[in-house]
């Protein structure tokens, strides 16, 4: 059986999550349906804010599922189609990701009988467009470039000048391509069987793999038995990130942590965290805040903070740990 399979791309925070939340949502209730998330934090959060939303989740934390984690990728993805067996398969690279290297690999004769390429989408959040720290970088246009439909969201958040810039890149870039505008992901489930193109047609060169700075791996994910917690640090495509996972145990201060969340002086913040109501979802990027609370307790507490320069970890790390409750 061949998973239809349709890569979600776009810059850190453009909305890739929000919209998978919005297409498992309105899964038909007889389709199985997996998902394979790469995040580029080591400590996963992604796969928290997707967990319990009806299919199957592999989450590879780390880099680039292209680059750095080659490997645990395609285990990732080879135990996720045969032990899940889906009908459709969604793939969350990391906003930081290389797209043409990864269609390459979902397109090579090796998963020519498990996977049926569908149209890659690709989330741009058009305020971004006036910008020169995304519209610079490698990432951010690479995977404009590699799209096959272009998913403007954010849409309750434009401004007029924001429309006049999207137009603009439209004409300037867009091709023949479709730009549809959405809010909190909300697009047609029918967008995920739009055909794909040829990837000789992809513009740009190949990408040369960096080498990892630090690389902890999935071993960042086991807490040792003593302290309760720890963190990791990753680095790469000109980001840092650092993340701290804390035991089921801990209970953080809900007006401490949110204060701590709203103020790290970073672009991303994002979180599943254990607070005495359940669980308290925090989800940052640039000065919106998002959060959500869930009646039920996270089995961990999971926090992540990436920025485009080293920050402060230490004195941020500091004043995380006072926001505990015990
Ligand atoms: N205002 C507004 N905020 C949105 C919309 N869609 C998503 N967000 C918020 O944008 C932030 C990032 O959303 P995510 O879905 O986590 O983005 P992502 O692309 O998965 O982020 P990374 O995985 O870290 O690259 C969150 O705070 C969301 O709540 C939208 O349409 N409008
Ligand atoms: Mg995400």
């Amino acid at each position: 059986m061949t998973a239809k399979t349709t890569l979600v791309t776009g810059f850190l925070g453009s909305g890739k999550t929000t919209t998978l939340l919005h297409l498992l949502a309105h899964k038909p209730a007889d389709e199985r349906w997996a998902v394979l998330v790469n995040e580029f934090g080591e400590i996963g959060i992604d796969g928290a804010l997707l967990a319990d939303s009806g299919a199957f989740l592999k989450e590879i934390p780390g880099g680039c599922m292209c680059c750095v984690n080659g490997l645990p990728m395609q285990v990732g993805l080879n135990s996720l189609l045969l032990r899940g067996r889906p009908d459709r398969l969604l793939i969350e690279p990391t906003g930081l990701g290389h797209p043409k290297e990864i269609l390459r690999l979902l397109a090579s004769p090796f998963y020519e009988s498990w996977i049926n390429l569908q149209a890659t989408l690709c989330l741009l959040d058009a305020r971004q467009l006036s910008d020169a720290r995304y519209t610079d970088n490698e990432n951010f246009r690479d995977q404009l470039a590699a799209a096959d439909i272009i998913i403007a969201n954010k849409q309750d958040s434009y401004a007029p000048r924001d429309r006049e810039l999207l137009a603009a890149w439209a004409r300037d870039h867009g091709g023949e391509r479709p730009i549809i505008g959405a809010t909190r992901g909300d697009i047609s489930l029918a967008l995920l069987d739009s055909p794909r193109r040829n990837l000789r047609e992809l513009p740009g060169g190949t990408h040369h793999h960096a080498v990892p700075a630090a690389k902890t791996g999935l071993a960042a994910l086991s807490l040792p038995a003593s302290a309760g917690w720890r963190r990791a640090l990753n680095r790469g495509q000109g980001y840092e990130s650092c993340g701290w996972i804390f035991d089921g145990e801990t209970v953080f201060d809900t007006v401490r942590l949110l204060e701590w969340a709203r103020l790290a002086p970073v672009e991303r913040v994002k979180g599943v965290m254990r607070i005495a109501e359940g669980a308290l979802m925090v989800n940052r990027q640039g000065d919106s805040l998002f959060i959500e609370t869930r009646p039920a307790p996270p089995p961990d507490s999971r926090i992540e903070l990436i920025n485009p320069a080293p920050a402060e970890w230490n004195i941020l790390q500091s004043n995380l740990l006072r926001a505990r409750l015990n």
